[in-house]
Order: structure tokens, then C-alpha cells, then sequence
């Protein structure tokens, strides 16, 4: 093993000197994070309602001899000087000292697994090449050298890897570096709201041709669930239109886009003129899509008012309220069906949590429209009484009304909402035949929304 330190000789080796800070990860750093992630999104929404501008992060906090300096955040300026790099043999671990102090481990094997020369990297796809058969996951290294403040790896096989600080310094392993590029990538951290929405609202073309505008469009999207666009044409073709600034729609049997108008022999009970009770869109589907579009073209004379209420939070406080409702909404699968002929004919059937939690518990999607929920339920007869109960309990929680924001649409209003969040409904409305209530809508999956937010993020910021 050799080890060098700014390619002025040998180091002497000491035992894991940072593997406790490493591990050891304090909390006040995270709420830190948090509170700048939050900043920034104030300024998105700011600048959605034209009264401010987005704040500029230069700085990456750094609180003692902490690994956030290791934070991957792209706008936190200045690249990382390395003041010592060294291999720990036993461990099989690149130990990295930072010229702030803070140091960072790095597995041998995934070093190896990422190599980013061109014979294990396809540079053009930034893809790697390296087949996992070739890869030896009990690697040891054989030379590491900082040359140019690049980390120069050695291998038993005599190939050899170059790392870039930055590069490295992103993928740092320690929780708080793990957390903040989590963030980064997939922005999960949600403010809730009830009754009291102040909603974020954008002008259509604004979002159509300025790219900060449709950063802060799709941040808030992200962030709040929900975001009104005004000034729109009062015509059909726009949801389209708008999709095209993301990439492309979501195709379901009710075709790309779709008129919510009442129709004679309705398929679907959104086109008729009666009320839609709070519910979210599509759960006939094992995937439902994760946005919405809908877009005001013709008001109704009277009635039609929009609903819509935050899942999240309100799946958060049936948790507090009713841990047992919580519990049966997020352990039983319930059944829904949807049939009938639009795009083409289809028979959908699906099971689907109401309530959707992740491995470690946190809800991440709503399933329930009252209306396509299965006369099937797939359950044994003593948990069909405490179904009822429990989604009656969550029904009520979200349709209290110091839970529920209600706007009326105008022509032009476009609103764009997380499907997978909120639950929306409408008041029933005077119908008047042909020239009556008409919104047109349109799905997206986050997928696609996210790839467009990322690859704003990078123009904005002005990132390679
Ligand atoms: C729907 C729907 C809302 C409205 O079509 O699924 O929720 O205001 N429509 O008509
Ligand atoms: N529409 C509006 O879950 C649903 O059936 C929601 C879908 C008909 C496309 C309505
Ligand atoms: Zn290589
Ligand atoms: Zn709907």
C-alpha cells in the first residue's frame, strides 16, 4: 500500500480517524439543510406570484468539522480541495481528507464498479461499460497518488482510475451527504397545506417560454402539489401544448386528452354534471398517473367548483388521529374497476393500497375514487366491517372543511396537480347541453416531469 498526500511523500497511516464522524450524524445539520432546501422553494413561489426573486445559494454551511461540506448541492460553489488521500487496506476503504476538514470513505469495490476511464465508461452516454462479470467485488487497490488534485487509483491488474474531487466529493457515503443529494435528485421534501392554500400561480405563457418560469412552476408542482396557471387561450389544444414543455403525455384508454363534459351514455361518471366527492384519478390503474392537467375552456353558469385537499397531510393526520384506520387504509389492497370503450375498449382492474406507504413508512400515494372502487372486495368477511369504518374515518378527515381549498375556474385557468398528493372533487352544475361546462385534461407521469426539472435546473443554474 502507498500512500501520498499532495504528491509530497508518504503519510503516516492512522486508524480510521474519520470513520466516527463519518457515521456520527447530527441532526441540527439536517434541519439546516432543510431550512436552505425550504428558502430556496420560498423564492420559487415568490417568483411564481412575480414579487420576488430566487435567492442565490453560494454557500454550503459548514459547521465545524462536520461532513454537510461534503453536501453534493451543485450550487454550493468551489470545488473541494483534497488534502490527503489514503487507502485503508483492512477496511478496503479510500479515505478522503478534505482541505475543510471534513473527510469521506469510499468503498474499494464501488471505486473500481465506476471507474470513469473510456474502456469502462461509454463517455457519450455517461454509461458504464464495465460488465459485472469483470468486476471483482474483493478488489484491493494498489497505489492511490493525488496528481493535479485528481485521486489517481492503481489496481492489482494494473488498471488504473481517475477520480475528480467534485465528482467525488457528490457521492460522498456519510448520511447527511446521502440525504442532501437524495433531496437534489428527487426533491421529496413536501410542504402541506389545508384550507388556507395561498396557491401558487403562474401566467400559461410565461411558463410556455421562460425557463425560470417553468422551474418555478415545477418545483412548486413538486413541492406544494399544486400550482394554477392563468391566461391560457379558452380553447382546446392547450394541455397538449403544455405537455410539450415537459415531453410528452401519458396515453390512457380515455386517449392523450380528454373532455370532461357531460355526455350522453357517460363512460366515466367525471362526464356527467353531477358532483365528484374528493378522489384521486385513475386507481383502476396498478400505476395511476402522477399529474394532472385540467384546463378551463367553458364554466358552467352555476355550480362546478373545484375541490381539492392535500392526501399527504391528511393521510399524516388520520396516522395521529386514527392509527388504526391509518394501519387497514395502508395494509389492504382494495379493489377497482374500470370498463368500458373510449381510445379503444378496455376492462381495468387493479388492487391498490388507499393509503401507499414506503419500506421505512412514509405515504407516497393516494389510491381512491369512490366511484371505480371494485364491488369486488377481495377481503375475508371480519376485516369487511372494519374497512368501512376506516375509510368512512378518512373520508371525514379530508372533507372537513378547515382541510379543503375550493376555487371556482375560469376560461383560460389551466391547473396542474400531483395526482399521486391530492385529492380533488367538483360541485355538480347546471347543464345546458351543448354549449356547457368543458375542461379539457391530460396525464403526465413524474418520470418525465422530473427528467424536465433536473434539466431546467441545470439551465437555469447554468450547469453543464
Ligand atoms: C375528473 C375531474 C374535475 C372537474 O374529470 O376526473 O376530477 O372540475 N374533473 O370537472
Ligand atoms: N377521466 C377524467 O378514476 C377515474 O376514472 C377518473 C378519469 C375520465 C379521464 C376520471
Ligand atoms: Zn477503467
Ligand atoms: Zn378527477
Amino acid at each position: 500500500m502507498c500512500l501520498f498526500a499532495g504528491g509530497n511523500g508518504v503519510v503516516t497511516f492512522h486508524l480510521l480517524p474519520c470513520s466516527l464522524r463519518h457515521t456520527s450524524s447530527s441532526y441540527s445539520q439536517i434541519r439546516m439543510l432543510s431550512y436552505l432546501t425550504r428558502w430556496v422553494s420560498r423564492g420559487a413561489f415568490q417568483a411564481l406570484k412575480g414579487t420576488g426573486s430566487r435567492p442565490q445559494l453560494v454557500k454550503t454551511p459548514r459547521i465545524g468539522n462536520q461532513t454537510l461540506a461534503a453536501a453534493p448541492l451543485p450550487f454550493a460553489g468551489g470545488s473541494p480541495g483534497v488534502r490527503q488521500a489514503q487507502a485503508l487496506d483492512q477496511e478496503r476503504l479510500l479515505q478522503i481528507n478534505w482541505d475543510d476538514g471534513s473527510c469521506s470513505l469510499y468503498p474499494f469495490t464501488w471505486l473500481r464498479d465506476n471507474c470513469q476511464c473510456p474502456l469502462c465508461t461509454l463517455q457519450s452516454a455517461q454509461a458504464r461499460r464495465l460488465l459485472l462479470s469483470d468486476l471483482d467485488v474483493h478488489t484491493g487497490m494498489d497505489q492511490v497518488q493525488l496528481m493535479d488534485n485528481k485521486v489517481s487509483i492503481t489496481w492489482p491488474d494494473q488498471h488504473s482510475s481517475e477520480f475528480d474531487p467534485d465528482w467525488l466529493k457528490k457521492r460522498c457515503f456519510s448520511p447527511e451527504a446521502r440525504q442532501a443529494l437524495q433531496e437534489e435528485l428527487f426533491l421529496n421534501e413536501r410542504e402541506y397545506w389545508d384550507s388556507g392554500l395561498q396557491i401558487p400561480t403562474a401566467d400559461f405563457e410565461e411558463v410556455l417560454h421562460d425557463d425560470k418560469a417553468a422551474l418555478a412552476w415545477l418545483e412548486a408542482l413538486r413541492r406544494i402539489g399544486i400550482v394554477y396557471l392563468r391566461g391560457a387561450p379558452s380553447e382546446q389544444g392547450q394541455v397538449a401544448r403544455l405537455s410539450q414543455r415537459i415531453g410528452y403525455l401519458r396515453l390512457t384508454f380515455y386517449g392523450h386528452t380528454w373532455q370532461v363534459q357531460d355526455k350522453l351514455m357517460a363512460n366515466n361518471v367525471a362526464y356527467t354534471s353531477g358532483e365528484l366527492s374528493l378522489h384521486t384519478d385513475y386507481p383502476a390503474l396498478h400505476h395511476p398517473p402522477g399529474v394532472q392537467f385540467l384546463h378551463c375552456v367553458r364554466q358552467a353558469e352555476q355550480g362546478g367548483e373545484s375541490e381539492v385537499v392535500d392526501g399527504f397531510h391528511m393521510a399524516e393526520l388520520l396516522r395521529r388521529e386514527d392509527p388504526e384506520a391509518f394501519n387497514i387504509l395502508s395494509s389492504l389492497r382494495v379493489d377497482f374497476t374500470d370498463s368500458g370503450s373510449d381510445y379503444c375498449d378496455f376492462s381495468v382492474q387493479s388492487k391498490n393500497h388507499i393509503i401507499d406507504v414506503d419500506s421505512e413508512g412514509r405515504v407516497v400515494r393516494i389510491n381512491y375514487n369512490n366511484a371505480t372502487r371494485d364491488s369486488v372486495l377481495d377481503l375475508p368477511l371480519h376485516q369487511v366491517q372494519l374497512f368501512y369504518s376506516s375509510l368512512k374515518a378518512f373520508v371525514e378527515l379530508l372533507s372537513r372543511p378547515e382541510n379543503v381549498f375550493t376555487y371556482r375556474m375560469k376560461p383560460g385557468d389551466l391547473v396542474t396537480f400531483d395526482n399521486w398528493r391530492l385529492l380533488h372533487g367538483r360541485k355538480s352544475y347546471l347543464s345546458r347541453g351543448h354549449n356547457s361546462r368543458h375542461l379539457e385534461g391530460a396525464y403526465l407521469d413524474w418520470d418525465e416531469v422530473m427528467s424536465r426539472l433536473r434539466n431546467l435546473r441545470k439551465t437555469v443554474r447554468g450547469d453543464s
